[in-house]
């Protein structure tokens, strides 16, 4: 079993020293390095949002790259979330998200559907996906917010919006607030053309 740990090691090791070439841009047409497995230097077992993770942004100290919390879904999304820690995890009190540092081109006037796996640790927290409170490029428009319904399990849950008419670009983010008790956790975020 320790020969095979090594070998998957090596396979990793290698897998991340070549994909120098293949990262995926920043900017486009569809959420970057929304699984979170992208970083700018390989983190040791974790850090800040900021310092790793490319194409993120987090609001404070508080947001971090994490692999704690393994998720029991499909391996497709990877070792790597965004946790969010709150007062009973060591985090203060503050609301926390973590946001594209890039703009989402979009369709003007086009719906769209957000999507993303989300975990809430406490009930007295909210845990969501947005776009910014509908902060467009070249014009706002009605937010929506793919909330987290359960908590202590991860869940898929997505929202559906329709740009601006002048809308050109979109940031998404994930976010806890209300309480900011409990850790939260977001991992896999898509965002698709609706017809
Ligand atoms: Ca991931």
């Amino acid at each position: 079993m320790k020969t095979n740990r090594f070998l998957f090691l090596m396979g990793l090791l290698a897998l991340l020293t070549n994909s120098g070439a293949a990262l995926a841009q920043c900017s486009g047409t569809s959420v970057p390095n929304g699984f979170f497995e992208e970083m700018k230097s390989a983190p040791a077992q974790g850090g800040l949002v900021g310092d790793y993770l490319r194409c993120w942004q987090g609001s404070s100290l508080d947001v971090v790259i994490t692999t704690d919390h393994p998720f029991a879904g499909p391996p497709s999304l990877g070792p790597w979330k965004v946790a969010m820690r709150g007062t009973n995890q060591g985090g203060d009190p503050i609301a926390d998200s973590v946001i594209t540092t890039s703009w989402i081109t979009v369709t003007p006037g086009k719906r769209y559907r957000l999507g993303g796996w989300l975990l809430r640790a406490n009930t007295a927290d909210n845990v969501y996906l947005d776009f910014n409170d509908g902060r467009g490029q070249g014009g706002y428009f009605q937010d929506a917010q793919a909330m987290a319904a359960t908590t202590g399990v991860w869940e898929y849950r997505t929202a559906d919006v329709q740009v601006g008419p002048w809308t050109t670009a979109v940031q998404v983010r994930c976010v806890r607030d209300g309480a900011n008790r409990g850790n939260a956790y977001c991992d896999g975020v898509t965002l698709f053309p609706l017809n």
